[in-house]
């Protein structure tokens, strides 16, 4: 018999003891990060059959039971509305796989004062090939009045504006981890008893890191205080202790997971052809701003602070410059 281990904490017990510290609190924040729990178990499972699609039926095909099998990135955003629709604690919700918000706009969801934007299934492109993919999430407190819909303005605010940011990493191990302003914490799940488990207390990311990540291939693309830092990345000094190790997979969740834990510096800049590069604010850029710099790192868009941009619509996208504090510097000197 598997026996329970008792000095495990799972995410409810973890995120109720943090409650606890705040006795006016209403706990909607813990039930919120329940329900994106939720979902991501639920994702986790059929992220883990992907590479069954060849026996199992191919996306939109019909499976065994009848019924069409969806794409993964549209599952994953099927379940993290539902859950969060369902819940208590949130009023709407914007995905990067959707055009337009969905206000929940019921009696309860009226009452919430969370509004959640997400990517749910970021890097989707790597699923054929077995590379980790990722859900990524950012909470905001609305700013609209309590008992009516929620508004576009409740999600159109600076990331510096962010309750918590999170994300589930679809790895070797499934692994939840999210920041509030009083720390970075991971979850590991434990499939035995389907259990988020703290894994990962109060991450740092360190000072200084060996790896850069960015896709090299777009290097004549970039700007000439980007290609400099790029060559600085690859030469031995002193100063520095390089050269850095490159280290790019392609799936944004991954790349920034390994460069928060040993230290490193991820990087999609601008490019001629698009100035402000691939990635979105409001879904990759600022929940990774938010948790790089409560670990203690930094995140710019080369010129200003991430988690300070204002936007102005939705789906924007910004080039982004995150990680360890010491390596952001050294790359603000070049930019
Ligand atoms: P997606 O929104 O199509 O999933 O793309 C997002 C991904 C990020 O996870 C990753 O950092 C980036 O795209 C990689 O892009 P590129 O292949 O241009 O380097």
């Amino acid at each position: 018999m598997t026996m329970i281990n008792r000095s495990v904490q799972t995410l409810d017990e973890f995120t109720i003891q943090q409650l606890r510290m705040f006795p006016k609190a209403t706990g909607e924040l813990s039930r919120l990060l329940r329900d994106i729990g939720l979902a991501a178990k639920r994702i986790n499972v059929e992220v883990n059959k992907a590479g069954l699609v060849d026996i199992l039926g191919d996306y939109g095909s019909v499976n065994i039971q009848g019924e069409t099998v969806k794409k993964l990135d549209v599952f994953a955003n099927n379940q993290l509305t539902g859950v969060l629709r369902h819940g208590i604690s949130c009023a709407g919700v914007g995905s990067e796989e959707m055009d337009d918000l969905v206000i929940f706009n019921d009696e309860v969801s009226n009452q919430s004062k969370y509004v959640v934007l997400f990517d749910p299934l970021d890097g989707s492109a790597n699923i054929d090939v077995n590379v980790s993919i990722g859900t990524i999430f950012s909470v905001f407190r609305r700013v609209s009045e309590l008992g009516k819909p929620c508004v576009e303005a409740d999600f159109l605010q600076p990331g510096i504006k962010q309750v918590a940011a999170g994300y589930i990493i679809y790895g070797s191990s499934t692994m939840l981890v999210y920041a509030t302003r009083r720390g970075v914490n991971g979850f590991t799940l434990d499939p035995s008893i389907g259990e988020f488990c703290l894994s990962h207390p109060d991450i740092k990311c360190p000072e200084f890191g060996k790896f850069y990540s960015v896709n090299h291939g777009n290097f004549f693309q970039y700007s000439k205080g980007v290609q400099d830092y790029i060559t600085q990345c690859q030469k031995k000094t002193e100063a520095t202790g390089g050269p850095y190790a490159q280290r790019y997979i392609g799936s944004m969740v991954s790349d920034v997971h390994r460069n928060l834990i040993k230290g490193g510096i991820f990087m999609y800049p601008g490019m001629t052809d698009k100035p402000n590069g691939k990635l979105r604010l409001m879904y990759e850029c600022n929940p990774f701003a938010f948790i790089i710099e409560v670990a203690g790192g930094k995140a710019t868009n080369g010129k200003d602070r991430i988690l300070d941009i204002q936007p102005v619509e939705l789906h924007q996208r910004s080039p982004v410059f995150l990680g360890s504090k010491g390596m952001m510097e050294e790359l603000e000197s070049y930019l």
